[in-house]
């Protein structure tokens, strides 16, 4: 079973990953948590070179890198572990890239959604939660710590990635779960562990 989450930097993602991990393994499931680009020596040097290198990548390189990255991932750890049995949570799938390099960057969406199927060969979540907040708790959330070269790209970059993402989940409605990301983390897991508990059922 692979689930997702998604939304801007600073949503509480990493937040509730940690607490629906703790949650599935105290109720004895094998977990495996992950996070988009990363998680394969070849994924974690592209995440190095999308987020910390002084080359200026257009948005088209950007494309590739988070792609290829995906599919180191997902042929190396991600399809496995599922063929184990293992419960895999991921932090940032394709809809990232349809949002950020999509709406975000402004390539065409149909060529991002065909790279996506290319990269992801049939792997789908089985839900995806989308954390909403808006762009100016995201920044309040972020300001503590150095920006990374994603993070400079501006406001109204990121307006657009906002508004692409509740586009994203309004259209796939029945796997996306859109939850207020403004509310306290807490009410936040209540949901999230409720969807989880009736996947179970
Ligand atoms: N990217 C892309 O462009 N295309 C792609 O295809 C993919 C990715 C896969 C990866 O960044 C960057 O790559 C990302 C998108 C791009 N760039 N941006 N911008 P990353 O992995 O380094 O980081 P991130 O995923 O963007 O976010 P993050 O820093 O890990 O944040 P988060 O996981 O969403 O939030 P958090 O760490 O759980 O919480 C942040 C802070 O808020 C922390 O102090 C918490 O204690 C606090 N918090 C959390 N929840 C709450 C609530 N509910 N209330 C108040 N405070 C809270």
């Amino acid at each position: 079973m692979l689930i997702t989450f998604e939304g801007i930097d600073g949503c509480g993602k990493t937040t509730q990953i940690g607490l629906l991990t703790a949650y599935l393994r105290e109720i004895g499931r094998n977990v495996l948590t992950l996070r988009e680009p990363g998680g394969t020596e070849f994924s974690e040097k592209i995440r190095d070179l999308l987020l910390h290198s002084k080359d200026k990548l257009t948005p088209q390189s950007e494309l590739f890198l988070f792609e290829a990255a995906r599919a180191d991932l997902i042929e190396k750890v991600i399809k496995p572990a599922l063929d184990k049995g293992t419960i895999v949570i991921l932090d940032r799938f394709y809809d990232s890239t349809t949002a950020y390099q999509g709406y975000g960057r402004k390539i065409e969406l149909s060529v991002v959604k065909e790279i996506n199927r290319l990269a992801i060969s049939g792997l789908k979540p089985v839900i995806t939660f989308f954390l909403d907040v808006p762009v100016e708790i995201s920044y309040e959330r972020s300001n503590h710590r150095n920006l990374d070269k994603i993070e400079q790209s501006g406001d109204a970059f990121f307006n657009r990635v906002t508004e692409g993402y509740r586009t994203i989940a309004n259209e796939e409605s029945e796997r996306i779960i859109i939850i207020d990301g403004t509310k306290e983390k807490e009410e936040i897991f209540q949901i999230i562990k409720d969807k989880i508990i009736h996947l179970f059922m």
